[in-house]
């Protein structure tokens, strides 16, 4: 059956650090499924089937990847998926502090659900979607930093 990994997020929007994180990820797992998680509390600027859709779209070309949106527990999300693991990205040491309490979190829930880190690629290390975000409602320039079809979904949002 292969191993499968959940690579769990808000994706609001998806960046070229997330798509990073996922492709390296299809390289090392038979399967990686991208989950879309919609956490109001971060009052997201798409809704999920926007983000479900650019997501696709930036994944287009991995095989072995599929995208799927969850409600929920993540560790629940994960043994309904037969996933061996969970995949994460990790750019500095803010980011340690919050992924080790998820992880410290999800064990407690379901010590058989691995979790996975990946360092970020140095050249992604600061990229954030809330950068992104503030970088483009003033009409900055992120064809660098996001897929072309996130760059102009990003660029209606803001104009219209
Ligand atoms: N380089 C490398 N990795 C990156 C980069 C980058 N530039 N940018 C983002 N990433 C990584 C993040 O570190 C993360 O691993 C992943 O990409 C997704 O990032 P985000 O910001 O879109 O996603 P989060 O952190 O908001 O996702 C939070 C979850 C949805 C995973 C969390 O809220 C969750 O598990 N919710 C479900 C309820 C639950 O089970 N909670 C935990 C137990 S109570």
């Amino acid at each position: 059956m292969g191993k499968t990994a959940i690579c769990p997020g808000s994706f609001d929007p998806i960046t070229y650090g997330h798509l990073d994180i996922i492709q390296r990820g299809a390289k090392v797992f038979d399967h990686v499924v991208v989950a879309v998680f919609n956490n109001q509390a971060k009052s997201p600027l798409f809704d999920i089937e926007e983000k479900l859709q650019l997501i696709r779209e930036a994944t287009k070309d991995l095989p072995n990847v599929s995208v799927d949106v969850s409600k929920g527990l993540l560790v629940d999300y994960a043994s309904s998926k037969n996933a061996d693991c969970i995949l994460r990205g990790l750019r500095a040491v803010s980011d340690f502090e919050y992924e080790m309490q998820i992880t410290s979190m999800n064990r407690k829930l379901n010590e058989e659900i691995e979790t996975f880190f990946m360092m970020t690629n140095n050249q992604y290390s600061f990229l954030s979607s809330s950068i992104v975000k503030e970088a483009a409602r003033f009409d900055a320039d992120v064809s660098d930093l996001v897929p072309p079809v996130v760059a102009e979904a990003l660029k209606k949002k803001f104009n219209s």
